[in-house]
């Protein structure tokens, strides 16, 4: 007997996946979870939000049952094996559409973390190669599960209310190197001290906003294009037509560029496809401009780390900045190090922590709703400034999720716009 833990998209993934393959299955969550049923139970399969302190992992330790995530129960299943898995802290999903969107969706089909289980993948058995956004939840619960392509985009303090202490975090974060081979591919970003040191026996590429050390190779920015150096070859990406905003979106270009290029597509190709990208929805997302200012929707950021990516990207611009909600432990004291910030205008539960940790900016607003934020700091902009929206916090506050919080921010734009 299967027993598929977890009831939200991955379960019941998971649950048609083991049904169609003649599996009998037991199909609980934390309401309807007794130890007395795991009697007949061989093995048990956890969705990725069931953190490692579930009384699930004891009970299965103590009677000697095999716990798996889903990643590694639909690995076993996956017959072409052909995976790219992209992890990291920030810019996963970008980066994962980046690589499905150049490596076209002919030959390559998207999934994971991004909101499509592997074991959709698995079941529909599309003969192509999986490209995965994988957190560190699911990463955690693999066991033979093996990419021959990982990215590891950057690492920074998140999900302690999962794992607790950020070395957990990191040594999941590490796990999916573990298993490759020497065959395999690890590309890794150069300037982020925790990826660059990850062990495997990989074929490490690196990408870097700063030149190479020579001998390593990869991808690196350089006045305003991207060299791409290996086999002491070199080729260069113009990156002027992109469509997306900041630093790290480069980051995740040049990660996406390394993907393509090693699965053996051409320079003309990439290029052409990358042009053809579109930002997905709130995450730097322009959505145009009102009287000279351009109103950015980053209402996926949830952590400091992304606030502090999204006003690097805005460094030489006037920045109206709109943040707040439910602080996830993040410092928000690092938006002092930011002279060009105009006004704060905070939203949400912790807004007054959060107010207390700003000390260089003396232009402090607090507000009940986002619409009112959004309306005073548009008051006190000027053409050419930056009105941007990235919470740096969780929504469940005042929204009902993320995309909740970034369809309002839009709406608001658009009355705007049409007043
Ligand atoms: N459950 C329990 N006990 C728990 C936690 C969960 O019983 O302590 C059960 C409940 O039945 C609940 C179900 O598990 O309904 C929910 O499972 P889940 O939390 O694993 O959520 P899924 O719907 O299966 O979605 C998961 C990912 N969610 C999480 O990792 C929290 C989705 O990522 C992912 O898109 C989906 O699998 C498909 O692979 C979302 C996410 O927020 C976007 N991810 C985090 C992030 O990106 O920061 C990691």
């Amino acid at each position: 007997m299967l027993l598929i833990y977890g009831k939200g998209l991955t379960g019941n993934s998971a649950y048609n996946l083991a049904k169609k393959l003649g599996y009998k299955v037991l199909f609980v969550d934390d309401k309807d979870y007794k130890e007395e049923i795991l009697k007949d139970v061989q093995e048990v399969v956890v969705s990725p939000g069931v953190p490692f302190f579930n009384k699930i992992y004891k009970d299965c330790k103590k009677k000697r049952i095999n716990i798996i995530g889903e990643i590694e129960f639909a690995y076993r299943f996956f017959k072409e094996k052909d995976i790219v898995a992209i992890t990291g802290t920030d810019g996963k999903s970008t980066t994962t559409k980046l690589i499905h969107t150049v490596l076209g969706s002919d030959n390559s089909v998207i999934g994971g973390n991004y909101g499509i289980p592997f074991s959709d993948i698995v079941l529909n058995s599309e003969n192509k190669t999986a490209v995965l956004e994988l957190s560190s939840f699911q990463i955690y619960s693999i066991k033979k599960f093996k990419p021959n392509i990982a990215v590891f985009l950057n690492l920074s303090v998140d999900h302690l209310d999962w794992h607790k202490r950020f070395c957990h975090y990191k040594l999941s974060k590490y796990k999916l190197f573990k298993n490759l081979l020497k065959k395999d591919i690890a590309i890794l970003n150069y300037d982020d001290i925790n990826v660059r040191n990850v062990p495997t026996k990989a074929k490490k590429l690196y990408f870097s906003l700063e030149s190479l050390p020579s001998p390593l190779e990869g991808i690196y920015y350089k006045n305003g294009r991207l060299v791409l150096n290996i086999n002491k070859k070199e080729i260069y990406f113009d990156i002027s037509d992109l469509k997306l905003e900041g630093l790290h979106n480069i980051q995740n270009v040049m990660a996406a560029i390394l993907t393509a290029y090693i699965k053996g597509l051409d320079k003309n190709l990439i290029q052409e496809r990358l042009k053809q990208f579109k930002p997905l929805p709130f995450r730097m997302e322009v959505l145009g401009e009102i009287k000279g200012v351009k109103f950015v929707n980053d209402a996926k950021s949830t952590t400091v780390q992304s606030l502090v990516k999204a006003l690097e990207s805005y460094k030489d611009k006037n920045v109206l900045l709109i943040l707040g909600g439910i602080n996830k432990g993040g410092d928000f004291s690092v938006i002092n190090r930011f002279k060009n910030i105009k006004g704060v205008f905070l939203i949400g539960r912790d807004k007054e922590d959060i107010a207390k940790k700003i000390k260089n900016i003396k232009q402090i607003y607090r507000f009940n709703s986002l619409e009112d934020a959004v309306k005073t700091a548009f008051s006190y902009a000027n053409s050419g400034d930056i009105l941007l929206f990235s919470p740096a916090c969780a929504s469940f506050d005042m929204f009902k999720n993320y995309k909740d919080r970034g369809e309002r921010f839009k709406k608001i734009y658009e009355e705007l716009k049409n007043a």
